[in-house]
């Protein structure tokens, strides 16, 4: 019997250890969903995945949708759950309707971390709503992003006149929020007035024409602050066109390379760069992280470059212009 119980235990440690090698060998693939595939936001983020993925040897997939909107990006997310990665690293393109998509990735046992943007209320692995069931959220502090963007738009425009927020569409976690920041702050300048909010679909050339309307109203606009990448260059394209360059400021939020040579021309004042790519790469080891039976922080918050003519040159600062 005690031979048997031995040649039992033997057995047992070879089946752990290969059970062990087996995990090891796997090699996980991991989807990066983005809110839309043609933005240097999102490709920059992807870079940082990539890095990652390599380091760790893990297959990255990245796919999504040519428009920033949820009707095209939940059958993406369809066929990525249909293909039964690992885990997926999403961008919801809104708060509300992308939870039920969601919840189907969860319901099929695949663990989600949404990158960038948030479902829900944002606050994750609570037990509180219906969409807590995200493993984390790695994104910019996006009220913080308005708040500086509020700070420097004031400090541009000598802190008195007419402003308002060229902005996406309600329902976005990034670009609510960011406004919602940039309009708390403004309270602290009693002189500054804020017009309604121009929504502009994420096309930058919506965002250009309500430029003009809204000028056309208030000849004396001080400024605007361009809540994401395609309403910031909207809203200075809008400027230029209207013959105010350097007259109407512009605070813009994301950094690519367009947005850095308005500012090197005194069309743009201030951009603020988010840090997509460490979003990627922090998304990419988290997914890994849980993968590989380690605990991960439900949230992960990556800082901000705030460029402007006087240090965008410098290799410290310009690291951080997204990709194209
Ligand atoms: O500003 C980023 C991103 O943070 C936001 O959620 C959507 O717009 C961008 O991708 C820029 O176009």
């Amino acid at each position: 019997i005690v031979t048997a119980l031995a040649a039992l235990a033997v057995g047992a440690t070879v089946l752990t250890s290969s059970i062990a090698a087996q995990a090891q060998d796997k090699k996980f693939t991991v989807a990066l969903i983005p809110g839309i595939t043609t933005d240097g936001f999102y490709i920059t983020m992807r870079k940082g995945a990539e890095a990652a993925a390599k380091a760790l040897g893990v297959d990255l997939v990245f796919q999504g949708a040519p428009e920033f909107n949820p009707v095209l990006q939940v059958p993406v997310l369809d066929a990525i759950i249909a293909r039964k990665p690992d885990a997926i690293l999403i961008a919801p393109t809104d708060k509300v309707q992308l939870v039920e998509p969601l919840k189907k990735a969860h319901a099929a046992g695949i663990p989600v971390i949404t990158v960038d943007t948030f479902i829900g209320t944002g606050n994750y692995q609570t037990g509180a709503g219906d969409a807590d069931f995200p493993l984390s959220y790695i994104a910019s502090d996006n009220v913080l992003g308005g708040r500086i963007a509020a700070r420097a738009l004031a400090k541009s425009i000598g802190e008195k006149g007419k402003v308002y927020v060229s902005n996406v569409k309600p329902g976005v976690s990034t670009t609510d929020q960011r406004e919602e920041g940039f309009k708390d702050e403004l309270k602290n300048f009693p002189n500054i007035e804020v017009l309604e909010t121009q929504f502009n679909d994420n096309d930058s050339n919506k965002a250009a024409s309500q430029l003009q309307a809204v000028f056309a109203r208030n000849p004396d606009l001080a400024g605007i602050f361009g809540a994401n990448l395609f309403s910031a260059i909207g809203a200075a394209n809008g400027v230029q066109q209207a013959g105010q360059s350097g007259k109407v400021k512009v605070v813009a939020f994301d950094a690519p390379p367009t947005i850095v040579d308005n500012i090197k021309t005194g069309l743009i004042d201030i951009a603020i760069a988010q840090h997509p790519a460490e979003i990627g790469y922090y998304g990419l080891v988290s997914a890994f992280a849980h993968l590989t039976g380690q605990s991960i922080p439900v949230a992960i918050g990556t800082g901000f470059t705030v460029m402007d003519k006087d240090n965008v040159d410098k290799p410290e600062i310009a690291q951080f212009i997204y990709k194209d």
